[in-house]
């Protein structure tokens, strides 16, 4: 039987910390007088912060200096912070630690690819590091999704061909990067808006241990 390796992002598939990205963005905003609202922070969602900001300030028309970038990035990580620290495991988003347990039983291994640097502090918080035998997140990549690298180092590290791994993801750029590097893509989330995913779901409690198990042994 061939070895299967799962691949998780984070925000959004495990939890949803998009709204306290939203709550520390709008701050940032509301400080540069830009209207942000969490239509906008869609655009937000699988984004690197760098980039997010560069959006932001575009939406502004502001030009800055790396020096003030740099500040501006580190206050909003600052107050996303102060929102991280008061997680636990209450915000896992449904059944997800259903599908952990059950992989974890069946020896499959786990990654986790996020464009995320604060990854490792949120899975302490939610009390889910211990599932993963690797993290690959925005301290260890160098080119953002779509590009398949954040999957593809985690499947390096998991032992894994790229072609034996499954993605959950719910970004339609991290379904492409799932599908860039030769994965099985499942999109976690409004099909309408996961068009390129291989399988699609709205979330955990709709996936049943069969398509699990289907996934998991195929020859
Ligand atoms: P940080 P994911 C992404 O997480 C978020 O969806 C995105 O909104 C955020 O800007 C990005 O992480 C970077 O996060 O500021 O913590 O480094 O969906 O790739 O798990
Ligand atoms: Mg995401």
């Amino acid at each position: 039987m061939k070895k299967t390796g799962v691949i998780f992002d984070l925000d959004g598939v495990i939890v949803d910390t998009a709204k306290y990205h939203y709550l520390a963005w709008k701050n940032l905003a509301d400080e540069l007088g830009i209207e942000f609202t969490e239509q906008d922070n869609e655009r937000f969602k699988g984004v690197s912060r760098k980039r997010c900001l560069e959006i932001l300030l575009e939406m502004g028309s502001i030009e800055a200096s790396q020096e003030q970038i740099d500040t501006w990035l580190k206050e909003k990580n600052e107050d996303y912070l102060s929102y991280i620290t008061k997680m636990d495991e209450s915000e896992i988003l449904p059944d997800v630690p259903k599908v952990l347990k059950y992989l974890r039983e069946n020896k499959i291994p786990m990654a986790l690819g996020s464009a995320s640097k604060n990854a490792r502090p949120i899975l302490e918080k939610v009390n889910l590091l211990s599932y993963f035998e690797t993290l690959v997140d925005g301290n260890s990549v160098t080119k953002a999704k779509p590009d398949p690298e954040v999957f593809l180092i985690a499947a390096e590290n998991l032992g894994v061909p790229p072609e034996n791994c499954v993605v959950f993801e719910d970004a339609l750029a991290g379904i492409e990067a799932a599908n860039n590097a030769g994965m099985t893509s499942i999109g976690i989330g409004e099909p309408s808006v996961l068009t390129e995913a291989k399988f699609n779901f709205i979330d955990f409690t709709e996936i049943n241990l069969d398509f699990l198990d289907k996934l998991i042994s195929q020859e």
